[in-house]
């Protein structure tokens, strides 16, 4: 009888606990949903009126090689500072400046090389995302470059005029450089970039757009919040690194250089009147012909170049949007016209990655669970060699998200390296705007991408998610090309 009552008053504590627990866990969420985060406090705090800022135009950096075939550019890795809400200062980091970095142009044959100096108290690298080049030019993790040191990345560029772009890559600190601020666009010209009858007046009616979300601390620093979970999804969305942007300007055809900078999140860009835009470019280069659309989709790393048609609009304003948030206002002036801009409709021959008889064809599979991830089951290992790969040799790379459920649907899947091409998407040839030179390809939960994949250069690269708090969880493998 003793020994009874004391059971049941010990199950009657743990039950009180328990009870004590679940409503402490369920208040703190109430709290959480009624208060408002330091980010929307911050914003808040800037009076209406004043909200708005001039679209920030990264220039065009200094190539201090005179011979035209040669360019040679140097980046400082540096500490910054912003102000994006005013009075409230932001620890940033920036190639050249406070924040993102410079546009890099390169042409086609030219001989390049890119000095890169860490004036950080931490390593970084410089991968430049999207180029074809040697292994150890890259700057993936193995090529780290310590406090105080600098790195020159040798290459000669043999690739379409493209949009790429450039990054930080070492391992484990990917995602908080990127977040606070290095990033950075590199423009690949070529002959056929040069005679296309689109815009091309930087600033003017050519305008680049690194798109990224980000949250803000209380005190205005970046909050880069990993859980077990995600990266917690960004409250305010940055364009150029500008808060609240707006871009004035001509009632006219207008090129936007899109690249989804962010480090987590997916894009569904569509302007606020509905109307409808053309793809011209995507990761590596111009498509073969411009491409009609609605609603262009962007996984980080991947970038697209659109015309928009601003020449008929009547309105004074309208906006481009994600998912119902805006991104950039934009205001137009001058007269409206009375036909539309033209442009051309066909735009280069995009050559076919050539196939052989028996292409050796791999499987890469991707799977996360929360902010972890793996590829073939394996967890990234800085010191495995995941495929050997022959250069010069065409492969098809079959790459299957076996996720059925999970945020953010898919996964971006990125080789370095080199620039691939779409063969199908779950067994259908990939829509017209997948069809040219890719370097990260989307792969929705439970579909299959095949890809086809030939490596100009040696050395040894990265493939991995483009979630760059993925990729530093798990979701990276090392081909050797040889
Ligand atoms: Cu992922």
């Amino acid at each position: 009888m003793v020994m009874k009552k004391r059971s049941i008053s010990v199950l009657t504590v743990l039950y009180a606990i328990l009870s004590l627990i679940l409503v402490g866990l369920f208040l703190n969420k109430v709290l959480e949903i009624i208060t408002p985060s330091p980010t929307a406090q911050l914003q808040a705090a800037i009076p209406v009126e004043e909200r708005g800022n001039p679209l920030a135009i990264p220039a065009f950096l200094e190539d201090r090689d005179p011979d035209p075939m040669k360019a040679f550019y140097e980046l400082d890795v540096q500490y910054g500072q912003m102000e994006f809400f005013p009075g409230v200062v932001t620890e940033t980091l920036g190639y050249n400046g406070n924040i993102l970095g410079p546009v890099l142009r390169i042409k086609r044959d030219q001989e390049v090389r890119i000095q890169v100096n860490n004036q950080l108290d931490e390593p970084t690298t410089a991968h430049w995302h999207g180029l074809d080049v040697d292994g150890p030019y890259d700057g993936g993790p193995h090529q780290g470059i310590m406090p105080g040191e600098s790195w020159t990345a040798t290459f000669s560029v043999d690739q379409p005029a493209a949009t790429i772009w450039y990054h930080p890559h070492f391992h484990h600190t990917t995602g908080a450089q990127v977040y606070q601020g290095l990033a950075g666009l590199i423009y690949i010209e070529d002959e056929e970039s040069e005679d296309l009858n689109i815009p091309k007046t930087h600033g003017e009616n050519d305008f680049p757009l690194v798109i990224q979300d980000r949250n803000f601390t209380s005190d205005g620093s970046f909050h880069h919040n990993v859980t077990m979970m995600e990266l917690e999804p960004g409250e305010v969305l940055l364009v150029n690194a500008t808060m609240d942007p707006y871009l004035e300007v001509n009632r006219e055809l207008i090129r936007l250089r899109v690249l989804n900078g962010s480090n987590y999140e997916n894009f569904q860009l569509t302007f606020s009147d509905g109307s409808a835009f053309h793809q011209i470019a995507s990761d590596g280069g111009f498509l073969e012909a411009p491409v009609e659309m609605e609603s262009l989709f962007l996984s980080p790393g991947e970038r697209a170049e659109i015309l928009v048609d601003f020449s008929q609009v009547t309105s004074d304003h309208l906006a481009l949007t994600t998912c119902s948030d805006t991104v950039l206002d934009f205001y137009l002036s001058g007269p409206v016209a009375s036909a539309p801009a033209e442009f051309p409709e066909s735009l280069v021959t995009v050559p076919d990655i050539p196939v052989g008889e028996n292409p050796t064809t791999r499987t890469f599979v991707l799977e996360s669970i929360g902010i972890h991830g793996t590829i073939n089951g394996k967890e990234f290992d800085m010191d495995r060699v995941d495929e050997v790969v022959p250069k010069g040799e065409t492969e098809l790379w079959v790459i299957r998200n076996a996720d059925r459920v999970g945020h953010r649907a898919g996964h971006p899947f990125h080789v370095h390296g080199t620039q691939f091409q779409v063969v199908s998407r779950n067994g259908n040839p990939p829509p017209p705007e997948e069809a040219g030179f890719k370097d990260t390809v989307f792969v929705a939960n439970g579909e299959e991408v095949v890809i086809k994949i030939l490596f100009h250069k040696e050395g040894l690269f990265m493939y991995h998610c483009h979630m760059l708090e993925h990729e530093e969880n798990g979701m990276m493998g090392q081909v050797l090309v040889e």
